[in-house]
């Protein structure tokens, strides 16, 4: 059994960030998909708790994005993920959390509002490596799912969604302003900050370099919401930092 397992889904931003780490530092590791849905019966089992990534490092299971990361950087220090210098790693640490607690939900919410309502869509990529038999099963209790997923996402009604919208635009908004002296959100180099708030915001802007592109031909309604943020220049930055360091996966 591979030292390391990263359980994903992989369609979710969170997860992205763990990818992306994984493939910066390229440690030896296998990935494991869960879909939407029945994924709480894997995750609940070996963490006790229902979210997605979920590390396995020997067998100790470890959840939440930012920890996850943090045990990497320890475990596999090259090349570094977190600034060298106390100051810059502090706000690194605190401009990650930002993207995570904040935007995070908010990019999720303003794309799920759309996808949501493209059954078909969703279904085919949520179940693009299973069986002909599951995805039909999928597609058929989808309502339910479709349900806990709104629910849990804060999509209620029309100001809920308004306030997706709002989020992304702060988080496009924040990375255009502070990467603007270098390039770069914290110091001169990239680091965890940028890392965080590319993945995050990636589903706004579905950069070339992304593993979670949304497949062609897209439904119109998806299409709309990238091209609400394309010529925005917080997107510009995402397709930059993809385009220079996410890597392939
Ligand atoms: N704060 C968590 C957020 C993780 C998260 O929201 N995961 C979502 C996928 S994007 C999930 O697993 N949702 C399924 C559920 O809540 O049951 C982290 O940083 O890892």
């Amino acid at each position: 059994m591979a030292d390391l397992e990263l359980i994903q889904f992989p369609y979710s931003h969170y997860n992205e960030k763990i990818r992306w780490a994984l493939d910066y530092k390229r440690p030896e590791h296998i990935r494991t998909n869960l879909v939407p849905g029945p994924h709480a019966m894997t995750t609940m089992r070996v963490s006790g708790q229902m979210q997605v990534p979920v590390m396995r490092f020997g067998s100790d299971y470890v959840a939440g994005s930012a920890t996850i990361l943090d045990q990497l950087e320890r475990r596999y220090p090259e090349p570094p993920l977190y600034p060298a210098d106390p100051a810059e790693r502090d706000r690194a640490i605190e401009v990650q959390r930002y993207f995570d607690d904040e935007v995070g939900p908010m990019v999720r919410r303003g794309l799920f509002a759309v996808l949501t309502q493209e059954r078909d869509y969703l279904c085919g990529i949520f179940t693009a490596d299973r069986s002909p038999l599951f995805r039909s099963i999928y597609r058929a209790i989808f309502p339910v799912t479709r349900a806990v997923m709104k629910s849990s996402m804060g999509i209620t009604d029309r100001a809920s969604i308004e306030r997706g919208v709002q989020g992304t635009e702060e988080g496009l908004a924040f990375v255009a302003r502070e990467s603007a002296a270098t390039g770069y959100l914290v110091g001169s180099e990239f680091g965890i900050a940028d890392l965080a708030a590319a993945s995050l915001l990636a589903p706004a802007v579905i950069p070339d370099d992304s593993p979670m592109s949304l497949p062609r031909p897209r439904p119109e309604r998806i299409e709309l919401w990238l091209a609400k943020w394309a010529d925005h220049p917080g997107a510009e930055w995402v397709r930059n930092v993809y385009g220079r360091h996410r890597g392939s996966e």
